[in-house]
């Protein structure tokens, strides 16, 4: 009975081994159990072969004691046992049976610790293959894991690229910017003053066009256009003041002479009324826009006032533009020229 179960366990501990070294990298820890296990297992064989031991020490001193005194268990001639060798035989079936008890105690304490280390092998087990379907499903995770770190790392770099890229590309950009920015500013200055020479040009515009329609009126009126001037040499007698009086509702006035070229032209249109007078301060001539008199063309000994004279004609007896004028009574009827400015 005790060596088949020393049999069992031999071999369990041996399935173990076997299937430890076929589960490859068992845990640091099942391995540490076995090696606990292993180590029960030696001295439950060492306590077994001293237990055998000291059975077969027994058992060989009752074989020389038999030998020696003869057999304790043949009787006298009278067929009776000697009470000393009765003793003897006694005392030896009672250690036998002590020892023999002490075996089986100690059997079946090995047997108990076997059954443990049974139980705690298949516990071991359970707790290995768990923890291998742990490690696969960690070795998965730390694969994909792996697999999107590359992913990543590809992506980084990726980006990185761009990202340079785009710095350049800002850098462009913003360097155009300015550039655009200043030309943008002149520009900006350009347009100004070509909006206000617009301006300038269409008020120049609008003025040459409303001279250029007055002109064409004034001309279909009977006007001559001469050297920027209007002039309207008019048909009918009237004193000076009835002449200016015409002139004003014309939108002109009586004829300012303002230099030789000017005197040259007037010099055809004689006992015409000029716009000159000193009708407010007797000897101080003045023209009909108020300015005074700078540049005069009087004939010689003119003006006279000669009855009160106070407006000026071109003369019956103008000889030249540089004497022409003479200084006659206002209330005389003459022709007369207005003069306009376009
Ligand atoms: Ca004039
Ligand atoms: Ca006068
Ligand atoms: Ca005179």
């Amino acid at each position: 009975m005790a060596q088949g179960a020393f049999e069992r366990m031999d071999n369990d501990m041996e399935d173990m081994s076997y299937e430890d070294q076929a589960g490859g990298n068992a845990s640091s820890k099942i391995w540490n159990k076995i090696g606990i296990a292993r180590s029960n297992k030696q001295g439950l064989y060492r306590l077994a072969t001293v237990a055998l031991g000291l059975l077969c020490l027994i058992l060989l001193m009752v074989i020389i004691s038999r030998q020696t005194h003869g057999s304790p268990a043949e009787a006298t001639a009278d067929g009776r046992f000697e009470p000393q060798t009765y003793d003897n035989l006694s005392l030896e079936i009672d250690q036998l049976q002590s020892s023999y008890s002490d075996l089986n105690r100690q059997m079946a304490l090995l047997i108990s610790s076997h059954n443990i280390l049974i139980e705690e092998k298949a516990l071991l087990l359970v707790r290995y293959h768990n923890l291998t379907d742990q490690k696969h499903l960690v070795e998965t995770s730390l694969h994909q894991l792996l697999l999107q770190k590359a992913q990543l790392d590809d992506r980084y770099n990726k980006l990185d690229s761009e990202n340079r890229q785009l710095q350049i590309s800002y850098s462009n950009l913003n360097s155009s910017k300015s550039e655009l920015q200043t030309r943008n500013s002149v520009l900006t200055g350009e347009i100004g003053q070509l909006q206000n020479r617009y301006s300038n040009l269409t008020r120049e515009r609008d003025d040459l066009l409303k001279r250029n329609a007055k002109l064409d009126s004034k001309m279909a009126a009977g006007w001559i256009f001469k050297d920027s001037s209007l002039y309207k040499i008019n048909s009918a007698k009237k004193s000076w003041h009835a002449s200016r009086d015409s002139c004003l509702k014309m939108g002109a006035d009586l004829v300012v002479v303002n230099n030789i070229d000017e005197q040259k032209f007037l010099l055809q249109y004689k006992r015409y009324w000029i716009g000159l007078s000193d009708t407010e301060t007797e000897g101080v001539w003045t023209w009909v826009d108020g300015t005074e008199l700078t540049t005069s063309f009087w004939r010689p000994g003119e003006p006279n006032n000669a009855g009160d004279e106070d407006c000026a004609e071109i003369s019956i007896d103008a000889s030249s533009p540089s004497q022409a004028w003479n200084d006659v009574p206002c209330s005389q009827a003459k022709l007369y020229i207005c003069e306009d400015h376009v």
